[in-house]
Order: C-alpha cells, then sequence, then structure tokens
C-alpha cells in the first residue's frame, strides 16, 4: 500500500527565471543575513542603514516519502557587489559528514567555492551547464560574477542538515572581488 506521500511529484519550473511552481517554501537573504560573510563591513552597514538589499532566493521543495527525503532548492542569486565583493550565497557545509549534494548551473555565471575548511580549496568556474558533485564535507558557496541573475538547481537529502557558524567564523580560503570590471580571487583575511 502506498502512503499519500508515496506519488511521484513534479514541479514547472523556468531556468531563465529559476522560479518553479508550485514552491512550498521562499526564503529571501538580504545582506543583513549575510552581515559577517562579506569582508567590507563599512559597504554591510552603508547597506543596510539605507533599507538593506535582497542577495538572493532559494526556492525550496522537500520530497518526503515513507522511506525517502529529498529536497530541490533553486537559487537566485542577483547581480551586484557588496563593496567590491560580488554577491554570493552565505555557503554552508552538511552537519553530517556522509551527505554530498548535485549543484546544477541553469543561468549566468561565477563560481562554486569549495571549501574542506581544513587546507583544501577550490574554485569552479560555473556557467550554465555547469553540473557539480559536491562530496560529503566540503563547504559549499556560489557567487555571481555576471552582470545577469545566476540560477542554479540544487538536490540533497533533507537529513544533510546545514551548518553555517563554521562558515561564518572562519570564511572560504578566498574571496571574490571585482577589479577593472573582472572578477580576482584574494587570500581570506579572516
Ligand atoms: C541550495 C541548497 C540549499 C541552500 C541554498 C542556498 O539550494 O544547498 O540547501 O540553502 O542553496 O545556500 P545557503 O544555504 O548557503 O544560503
Ligand atoms: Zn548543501
Amino acid at each position: 500500500m502506498l502512503a499519500e506521500n508515496d506519488y511521484p511529484i513534479s514541479v514547472e519550473f523556468d531556468p531563465q527565471s529559476g522560479i518553479f511552481t508550485p514552491c512550498p517554501k521562499l526564503t529571501p537573504r538580504y545582506v543583513s543575513d549575510l552581515k559577517q560573510m562579506f569582508h567590507d563591513q563599512q559597504a554591510v552597514e552603508e547597506i543596510i542603514h539605507s533599507g538593506d538589499r535582497l542577495v538572493y532566493e532559494i526556492r525550496y521543495h522537500p520530497f518526503k516519502t515513507s522511506k525517502s527525503d529529498m529536497a530541490l532548492g533553486v537559487t537566485r542569486i542577483f547581480p551586484g557587489t557588496v563593496g567590491n565583493e560580488y554577491h554570493m550565497t552565505k555557503g554552508h557545509i552538511h552537519e553530517r559528514d556522509d551527505q554530498p549534494e548535485i549543484y546544477y548551473c541553469v543561468h549566468g555565471e561565477g563560481f562554486l567555492l569549495l571549501d574542506t575548511l581544513q587546507g583544501e580549496f577550490r574554485a569552479v568556474p560555473w556557467k550554465a551547464g555547469v553540473i557539480t558533485h559536491i562530496p560529503p564535507m566540503w563547504a559549499h558557496r556560489v557567487v555571481n560574477t555576471g552582470d545577469d541573475l545566476l540560477v542554479f538547481v540544487a538536490t540533497y537529502h533533507l537529513s544533510a542538515g546545514h551548518d553555517y557558524e563554521i562558515v561564518e567564523k572562519q570564511g572560504f580560503a578566498q574571496i571574490v572581488v571585482k577589479q577593472n570590471g573582472k572578477p580576482v580571487f584574494l587570500p581570506n583575511e579572516k
């Protein structure tokens, strides 16, 4: 006997805009939610005082059956910088150390930053069509270095869990800043 949750579910997705329907949950993230993440604290304060700014949105759909727990997340990062640092996701590492994730860039351009927080760092150049497997124990963050929206699709297990604290404290090994209109990598001073 199938339970009510055990039937297939589909959503309709537009890769250009990053919007899918039906969408049970939308989480907006403002500069004020990412305060600790950007290196230029003066720029952060100025933006917050002048009314804050939306950096990205996450649309989320859980798929929980009697035997499984998948999640679909679609993130749209708006173009822009805070100081000279490009808009990016907060970044997190999974609470569980056996939980990977798939990230699929469907629109825009930028970098996927991957960091073990123990010495290994990768910056994967990202554009529409690139799919990256994020192994367990690698923190992940997406940076939008283009003039357009960056949209990516994520699939992971609900039970993976999000740990933001260590990323907040330590940051990723490198930051991505705009210099002469181009992305440049600098060591994180944190
Ligand atoms: C993807 C998934 C989500 C994550 C979102 C934004 O959709 O990895 O789990 O919440 O990106 O990233 P962050 O949580 O780091 O802000
Ligand atoms: Zn994740």
